[in-house]
């Protein structure tokens, strides 16, 4: 743990804890306002503030410091609430790390909706495991198909070969970039772009809204879809907060959940496409590239030996989330 950061952290939230009174819960996430889990973030907070005495302060990223930081805040009570993605928390929860499983996820936006709306795997199954670490699991949801930026054409894991390429914090995002042929390396948020820029790191993953919000294009050229997967986040909150509460507030806690996913899957309809043509006006020398099946031939092949580290990792417990999560997709299929 970092205690430095945590302390500033602490500080920080005494500072304005200091203009808040105690009906005030705080609520960190890891992108900005006008970002996915911004939007999210903001139509919980209207929800909660329109049927309660209770205003949520929101904290978007960078202001109580990187991901990490934000989880050990959720964990230790400092915030009520935290939205932070598999591939932060997989370090902290080893079944987390499934959505990393390369092709487990569809890139169809509506089976994906429906799938996160209806899965037991999601909605049952992992409320047990996130509570084990003290959170009470919310609500997971899609922000995207991610794309890999690169600073040479990526046609096959072969162009990958010596590519220093930045991940999340997570063991199996790290296998999955050893078996695409890279050099995975794991970094915080906050060291991609300079990393990127000064050549530390060569390419990296992400959905295309957050390529363009971050500026991400303006020091990678290359885009490249391989539809290996979708990035998934997540919303906690502190489980002793939680259980405290009485049921009519957890009640409103549900609704603003599910008042701010139904938002979050329609406000993304469309977005990849809107943000990527943003992108191209800023740097029409970017090359997009949707790979062929032929072309992703390799990508698909490394999908079972991450799998199998998966399961390596996790153990029947792993195991039971992944194939209860197959089943789930077939479910939502179906529509
Ligand atoms: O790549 C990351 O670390 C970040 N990507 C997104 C889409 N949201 C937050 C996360 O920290």
């Amino acid at each position: 743990m970092n205690l430095k950061k945590i302390l500033a952290g602490a500080t920080a939230l005494v500072f304005v804890g200091t203009f808040a009174s105690a009906d005030t819960w705080r609520y960190a996430f890891e992108e900005s306002l006008d970002e996915v889990q911004g939007q999210f973030a903001q139509k919980f907070k209207e929800y909660v503030e329109a049927n309660s005495d209770h205003e949520i302060q929101l904290f978007p990223f960078g202001t109580l410091g990187e991901s990490a930081d934000i989880m050990e805040q959720a964990q230790a009570g400092i915030l009520q609430f935290v939205n932070q993605s598999p591939g932060f928390t997989g370090s902290l929860i080893p079944e987390a790390q499934v959505f990393f499983v390369p092709y487990l996820l569809p890139t169809d936006q509506a089976q994906l909706a429906r799938f996160f709306r209806d899965s037991k795997a999601i909605n049952e199954d992992f409320q047990g495991l996130y509570a084990a670490q003290g959170l009470e699991l919310l609500q997971m949801y899609p922000e995207g198909e991610v794309a890999m930026t690169t600073k040479a054409p990526v046609k096959s894991c072969a162009d990958l070969d010596e590519v220093k390429f930045r991940v999340m914090t997570n063991p199996l995002l790290v296998e999955s970039y050893k078996a695409f042929g890279a050099i995975p390396t794991p970094l915080p948020w906050g060291e991609v772009y300079g990393s990127l820029q000064t050549n530390i790191i060569q390419g990296q993953e992400n959905p295309t809204f957050f390529l363009y919000s971050t500026k991400l294009y303006e020091v990678t050229d290359y885009i490249t879809y391989a539809g290996h997967n979708n990035f998934t986040t997540a919303l906690m909150a502190n489980l002793d907060f939680y259980d405290g509460l009485s049921g009519d507030e957890q009640k409103v806690i549900q609704d603003a959940t599910d008042a701010a996913y139904d938002f979050i899957v329609e406000y993304q309809d469309g977005l990849a496409a809107t943000e990527l043509a943003k992108i191209m006006e800023a740097k029409p020398e970017m090359t997009v590239t949707v790979l062929s099946e032929d072309e992703r031939a390799c990508f698909k092949a490394a999908a079972s030996e991450v799998e199998a580290k998966f399961i390596e990792m996790t153990g029947d417990s792993g195991a039971a989330i992944l194939e209860q999560m197959k089943a789930d997709l077939v479910a939502a299929a179906d529509g």
